[in-house]
């Protein structure tokens, strides 16, 4: 168990609990105006997770951070609380999911206070709740309205476990469903769609507004909305029985080198044929089962493409690596082997031994290194994909032009012709949001025969989910209850029958953000005055798992709102989220036996603390030392850490402040319980030098308005100035950077900075104090109970408002420097020293680094391959 000295750290935290979870007074709130600062939402499962304290602990951080600089800051939690895992909670143990959700949501209430998180309880929502999803019932009816949602029959995933459809999105590379895991199957069933294809250009094109995104999560959204600027080139066929053929294309200047065209099975023509060649149709249906890249190919008879610039009579095939409904029209493809790898393999596959046709070149210029021998290597070897080069003798008038300048004349040619047209195509497709499923917002439409789908008129909503005791099957249980679904029909009164889907989660989530901004209205999702002056999210806080789906749906959805004027925008983009911060994932500490390969329990393993680096490891079993390494957590290779543990053991800020300090916050955390000892020490640090200095003069009293002194001795310039650079570089790591690694190594700097003109002495004793006011206030945001327990000791002596983020004050001579630490060409952190720091010469920085409690974290115990300190970059090569 935790010694006397942690045990008073935690019991500090529970002192302290009430007051911080509420968090600041609110006189503290000036006009400098607001924040909205916000974390991804969690499921209700009843436990938080090691991830969901990571980004709670960032987002709290953030949240006091903008509160002690006097912003209104708007910091809602609240519970993505429809879904699948509380309805199979419901069918394993027989209870209503309702009750359910509400027990887990009640439990994680608890453990987010008890890591002190400060969050505006008065904005909580819950997505289940009749008072939520009216609205989101509400947004359904407007994008019917608007003719965004609409139902179509369609071959769709259907999970064979969940017994329910999944989106595209839902199912991996590898077809198996995203939850369940099962290998997802084909079916045809009519569903509802909205349209987020129509938004696709904005949604590709905004992307470039977002400034203060991760490229890597734009360069995912970006292949998923999968933008090319081709072209549609129509082919007629010998045929006059057929229409001609509308193939799309990047690449029309490959015409030359075309040989085939082939066609997506579902292709009109494939269809005519496949009633009279009863091989077509066996293909096709045998094709249904190969998997989608297979380059299989079936020739079609007595039919030709006719190629729209050479006239050329080329075959026509079916294939079913030609992806179906690919744009709007028909899917066909013109195929080209020289110059494409899908169309070559193709062709080597069912045409094997016929000559390949080229017409395009790669183009060496003056400049080109290559030996003759290597650029006849790259001329030869086929296919030649390059989207460059230049066009060949094959190419007729455009030999010599390069494929730039040859695509747009032989587009212009084509045009005039009407053979071709200048398109962007989108992958992205419309969004799957039918669910037959009991735990979801039900779909607010009524089906009648005489009028077709008829919205539920607004005066009733909400469409209830009726209550159940318990489900005990799998699949929709609501199209099974009869007061449910045999309803009038609103726009004839004749008897008529109410849809049974429930919608998808991820619309539940596409809006929640605007809620919590007026989550008691009653008449509307929110009022548009106050989403104008709250949208964007100023800084949005959450996995990268959401890069595409929930981002992608929340952008979709704030701009169709945007669209009909259910708020507006200043920049017209109506993006819904400024700042995107994704945090990395947080790794366990994984034992393996070196012999077996199996993975190791704790109570497997040895753990001997005295040892020269902290602790070393054994095998009991057998004395070996076992393989470490970092992994994400899973049950099994029982490298779990649970985070109420955590915070019992160690109190809920060395919890915090532990977690901000392991690593930068975008990257991998990895969980290493034993390092927070260093945590534990310097919180008690300052706990000590609050009581020290508070000692030096029991009568002191400082005056709130106390400024520095001008006649400052040489002591109290240092202190002065370390306090001013360290108190920057703080600022600035909240507000510039969000390098919350950063701040917390700035306030042990800033705590050693204060004890070390304790111990010498030769500083006055107001200045003491007011420099430990600073302190104290500015760990407000990683560590509030210990900020409130050392303020509630400085305030028993004197007056002070702790509530205030300190101003930076100018330096006395400006003697230092920021230096930028980067090992193998990634910065780790900052160093801010006097500027003549290079003059002690390299073995003297490098040792000064190594002291630093981020040099021990980044540099220790490492071969440095290469050293390089120049100008204010200090880099390390390992
Ligand atoms: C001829 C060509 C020649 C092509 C060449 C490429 C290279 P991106 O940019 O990824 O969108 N394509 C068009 N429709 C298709 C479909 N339904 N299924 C499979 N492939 C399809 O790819 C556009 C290219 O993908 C198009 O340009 C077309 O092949 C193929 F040297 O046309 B290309
Ligand atoms: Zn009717």
């Amino acid at each position: 168990g935790p010694g006397p000295a942690v045990k008073k750290l935690i019991a500090i935290g529970e002192k302290w609990k009430q007051k911080t979870i509420r968090g600041l007074p609110k006189q503290n709130v000036s006009a400098k105006g607001s924040k909205y600062i916000l974390c991804q939402f969690p499921y209700p499962s009843g436990m938080l997770h090691i991830g969901h304290l990571r980004v709670y602990v960032i987002s709290d951080s953030l949240n006091r951070f903008y509160k002690l600089r006097g912003y209104n800051v708007i910091h809602p939690m609240g519970w993505d609380a429809f879904g699948l895992p509380a309805e199979n909670a419901a069918i394993e143990r027989c209870v209503n999911p309702a009750v359910w959700t509400r027990d887990n949501i009640a439990k994680m209430k608890q453990q987010m206070e008890s890591m002190l998180a400060n969050f505006d309880w008065d904005r909580e929502i819950a997505t289940c709740n009749p008072e939520y999803y009216k609205f989101t019932q509400w947004i359904f009816l407007k994008l019917f309205e608007n003719g965004l949602a609409y139902r179509k029959e369609a071959e769709i995933n259907w999970d064979p476990v969940d017994r329910t459809v999944l989106a595209n999105e839902q199912v991996d590379a590898q077809g198996r469903s995203w939850r369940s895991g099962a290998i997802v199957e084909k079916k045809q069933l009519k569903q509802w769609f909205l349209g987020i294809t129509r938004f696709a250009p904005k949604l590709r094109k905004h992307l470039n507004q977002l400034k203060d995104w991760p490229s890597n999560v734009k360069q995912m959204q970006k292949n998923w909305i999968g933008e090319s600027v081709g072209a549609e080139l129509i082919f007629k066929v010998t045929n006059p029985e057929f229409e001609d053929l509308v193939v799309f294309t990047t690449r029309p200047e490959t015409l030359f080198a075309v040989q085939y065209v082939a066609l997506a099975l579902d292709h009109p023509i494939i269809q005519k044929y496949s009633e009279t060649v009863s091989e077509l149709k066996e293909f096709v249906r045998k094709s249904a089962e190969l998997p989608n890249d297979t380059k299989e190919g079936f020739y079609l008879p007595n039919i030709k493409a006719v190629n729209p610039l050479t006239k050329e009579e080329i075959p026509i095939f079916a294939a079913s690596y030609v992806v179906s409904s690919y744009g709007t029209a028909p899917s066909a493809v013109m195929g080209c082997p020289g110059h494409d790898s899908r169309d070559f393999e193709f062709w080597q596959q069912n045409c094997p031994g016929e000559h390949i046709k080229t017409c395009i070149a790669p183009f060496f210029d003056d400049a080109c290194k290559l030996s003759e021998k290597e650029k006849e290597k790259i001329v030869e070897t086929l296919p030649f994909t390059s989207t460059s080069g230049i066009l060949t003798k094959e190419s007729g008038e455009y030999a010599g032009v390069f494929t730039e300048v040859a695509r747009k004349s032989i587009m212009g040619k084509l045009h005039t012709e009407r053979l071709s047209k200048n398109i962007v195509r989108y992958k992205i497709r419309d969004w799957l949001i039918s669910r037959q499923r009991y735990w979801g917002t039900p779909i607010p439409i009524i089906h009648c025969e005489n009028c077709g789908p008829v919205p539920v008129p607004e005066s009733e909503l909400p469409v209830k989910l009726p209550e159940l005791e318990g489900l005990d099957t799998k699949g929709n249980p609501l199209s099974t209850i009869e007061e449910f679904v045999n309803v009038d029909c609103p726009s004839c009164g004749g008897p008529a029958k109410r849809e049974t889907d429930t919608m998808d989660t991820f619309i539940d989530s596409s809006w929640y953000y605007f809620r919590f901004l007026d989550p008691k209205n009653t008449s509307k999702p929110f009022d548009r005055e106050i989403a104008n002056e709250y949208m964007p999210v100023d800084i949005y806080i959450g996995g990268v798992e959401h890069a595409i789906l929930h981002l992608l749906y929340s952008r979709f959805i704030a701009k169709f709102l945007g669209s009909i004027g259910t708020w507006d925008d200043a920049t017209g983009i109506f993006e819904p989220f400024k700042k995107l911060v994704t945090q990395g994932m947080v790794q366990g500490k994984t034992y393996v036996d070196p012999d077996t390969g199996r993975f190791l329990k704790s109570d497997e393993l040895k753990f001997i603390n005295d040892s020269p680096d902290g602790n070393t490891v054994i095998i009991k079993s057998n004395g070996k030392a076992p393989m470490v390494s970092y992994e994400k957590m899973s049950k099994s290779k029982h490298n779990g850490a649970d985070p109420n543990e955590c915070i019992s053991k160690h109190g809920p800020d060395a919890t915090r402040a532990h977690i901000l300090f392991q690593s930068p916050i975008s990257d991998a955390l990895n969980w290493d319980e034993s390092k927070i000892v260093g945590i534990e020490r310097w919180l008690q640090k300052i706990l000590l030098l609050t009581k020290n200095i508070l000692k030096l003069d029991e009568n002191l009293a400082i005056s709130e308005c106390f400024k520095t002194p001008t006649d400052l001795n040489d002591a109290e310039v240092k202190l002065h100035n370390d306090f001013q650079c360290l108190l920057k570089s703080i600022t600035e790591s909240f507000e510039v950077h969000i390098s919350l690694n950063t701040v917390v190594s700035d306030y042990m700097k800033l705590t050693n900075t204060l004890e070390g003109a304790f111990k010498k002495g030769e500083v006055r004793n107001e200045m003491m104090v007011q420099n430990l006011q600073k302190l104290v206030s500015v760990i407000y945001p990683a560590v509030p109970s210990i900020s409130e327990e050392a303020a509630e000791m400085i305030s028993s002596q004197m007056k002070w408002n702790q509530y205030q983020w300190p101003e930076i004050e100018r330096i006395t001579e400006s003697q230092f420097k920021k230096f930028q630490v980067v090992v193998n060409g990634r910065v780790k952190f900052i160093y801010t020293t006097d500027k003549d720091f290079f003059k002690l010469g390299r073995d003297a920085v490098i040792e000064t680094l190594l002291k630093l409690p981020e040099g021990k974290m980044y540099l220790m115990n490492k071969k440095i391959k290469k050293f390089v300190m120049k100008y204010n970059v200090i880099s390390f090569l390992f």
